[in-house]
């Protein structure tokens, strides 16, 4: 039997520290969106999300409301459970930090680095707020001496904490930075890595704290608790069982080495994945990810998009409104992955319009229709090319499905999207340009009406298989009103023109009502204002 590939595929764990906004949205889905085109190709996937339940911003905002940390976390749990859930995410596993098995897992991890000599203990200097309880890095004090949060004069501080040796693994990093080119993807931020901290010279990092106690304990020394990156980038190890009993997790999804492991995150949080975590993994002897995909961060008009600055697009009143697939698609198409991009109601409702109710909608109810009309509601024979059209549209559909396959696979999410849109479009010109309605009127055209009838047939097979990845419920409702049973919906059979001969289909509502614009976008121009952003803050 041959071997499934396997494809292994994460997002940053969240911080619960507030309700998620469609930033958090964005990442998951793009998330969820590799992971089902891989799984559609046959692969053996595994999908992970979750929670990066400690530190010191969480105790406090526990705190504020009265609760312990734990009981805080376990709400604000929910709330992002609940969005996955609407959303239509296909996460294998959901990790939390508070979690047993992760922390000792981490526990594990810190022992071994103690042991090694790869975390030594030292002292952590830094400008302590005494009421706010923070450090803060000088370049983010107010004036040169005040807290940031309460304008608070700050003090010089000191505390006993472990640090690991990041010298030690710098010429190991750099040397795999060039012989893996798709390591840091795009490579812009590798070179920012390099550029702005490893040039100028690399501090050790320090992994420890004892100034606040919400974090997993260290057994070698009580009252230091692990500084949060540690603990968090761990998930990607802990979820799949690593140091636990049963760990067949691990050894399929991590220590093979054919297995694809791709790290999807924002621009945030590029220096602890690209520079720390390659270092943790090689000091414990495991092999790195294949790739760290930076992406993008969704703005607004007033800048990104976050809970402190109150400019969230709530995802809930989105999906209600206008579904989860149009969200999907928005987020897939419109936003260029790898690159920032700016919401507004605008491009939203014409995006949707433009793909989904006018390309793709149409091609699908004029199609229908007329497989409805011509030949009782049943796809007919594919008796090859009878003129130029037909084959130009041919090897139009063989290509797209090749060069999705081979975009997919490079991360280039956003242009497979746009190349299978693109494959509908030339399956509404064909129909334009053949005219199907002509044909028919003319007994000696019997062929060509039934060629060109099962192409556009084939076509909406295509989209609706490489779309189903984005368009979790539209596509499988597309198929269905195509006749394409779920058994026949595999990847193999989208080169085989004429395949679809003899089903029947069946017709349905249209997939894809178009949008009222004016309408729609003073709607999205109203859920975007300020109470949204202060629930969520
Ligand atoms: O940093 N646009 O958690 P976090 C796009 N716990 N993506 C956005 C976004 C925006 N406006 N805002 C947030 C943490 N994100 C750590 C991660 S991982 C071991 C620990 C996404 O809740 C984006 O992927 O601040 C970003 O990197 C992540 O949320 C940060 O989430």
């Amino acid at each position: 039997m041959s071997q499934k590939k396997k494809f292994y595929i994460t997002t940053p764990i969240y911080y619960p520290s507030a309700a998620p906004h469609l930033g958090h949205g964005y990442c998951t889905v793009m998330a969820d969106i590799l992971k089902r085109s891989k799984a559609l190709r046959g692969y053996e996937t595994f999908f992970l999300t979750g929670l990066d339940e400690h530190g010191e911003k969480i105790a406090k905002n526990a705190m504020a409301q009265g609760m312990t940390p734990q009981a805080f976390v376990d709400e604000e749990a929910k709330e992002f459970k609940n969005l996955w859930s609407l959303l239509k995410i296909s996460n294998d596993d959901f990790i939390r930090t508070t979690e047993k098995r992760h922390v000792e897992t981490v526990q594990s991890i810190f022992s071994d680095f103690l042991k090694q000599g790869d975390v030594y203990l030292s002292e952590y200097k830094g400008w302590y707020c005494v009421h706010e309880e923070t450090y803060w890095a000088e370049t983010q004090l107010l004036d040169g001496h005040l807290c940031p949060e309460c304008h608070r004069p700050v003090e010089e501080k000191k505390e006993g904490a472990y640090f690991f040796r990041c010298q030690k693994y710098v010429d190991f990093l750099l040397d795999y930075y060039k012989e893996h080119p798709m390591f840091v993807v795009p490579e812009g931020r590798k070179t920012e890595m390099i550029n702005n901290f490893i040039k100028p010279g690399l501090s050790d990092l320090c992994v420890t704290r004892t100034s606040f106690d919400w974090g997993i304990p260290i057994k070698e020394a009580p009252g230091h608790v692990i500084y949060v990156w540690l603990d968090a980038l761990a998930n990607y190890l802990s979820a799949l069982g690593y140091r636990q009993k049963d760990d067949s997790l691990f050894q399929k999804f991590w220590n093979d080495p054919d297995t694809e492991i791709v790290h999807l995150i924002g621009a945030d949080i590029t220096r602890f994945h690209v520079i720390y975590w390659p270092m943790f993994l090689k000091a414990l002897n495991l092999r790195e990810p294949n790739t760290i995909f930076v992406h993008g961060l969704m703005m607004t008009k007033e800048g990104k998009m976050s809970k402190s600055k109150g400019n969230v697009i709530p995802p809930v009143p989105m999906v209600e409104r206008y579904g989860v697939d149009a969200v999907r698609w928005y987020l897939a198409r419109e936003i260029v992955f790898g690159q920032d991009g700016e919401f507004t109601p605008e491009q939203f409702v014409e995006r949707i319009n433009a793909d989904l109710a006018n390309s793709l909608g149409n091609l699908l109810n004029r199609s229908l229709a007329m497989i409805d009309k011509y030949f009782a509601g049943i796809i007919p024979q594919f008796s090859g090319a009878h003129n130029e059209l037909d084959s130009q549209l041919i090897s139009l559909i063989s290509s797209t499905i090749d060069k999705y396959e081979s975009l997919m696979d490079s991360l280039k999410l956003s242009e497979a999207q746009a190349i299978v849109m693109a494959l509908v479009d030339a399956g509404n010109k064909y129909l334009a340009e053949s005219a199907p309605w002509s044909l028919a009127k003319d007994e000696t055209k019997k062929e060509e009406l039934e060629t060109c009838l099962s192409l556009v047939a084939h076509v909406l097979f295509v989209a609706g298989l490489l779309l189903s990845p984005v368009l979790v419920t539209k596509a499988p409702e597309l198929l269905e009103q195509l006749g394409v049973s779920d058994e026949f919906q595999k990847f193999e059979n989208l080169k085989q023109i004429g395949v679809l001969s003899g089903l029947q289909i069946k017709k349905g509502n249209p997939l894809f009502p178009r949008l009222e614009t004016a309408k729609e976008i003073d709607y999205i121009k109203n859920i975007m204002l300020v109470p949204h952003a202060k629930a969520a803050a």
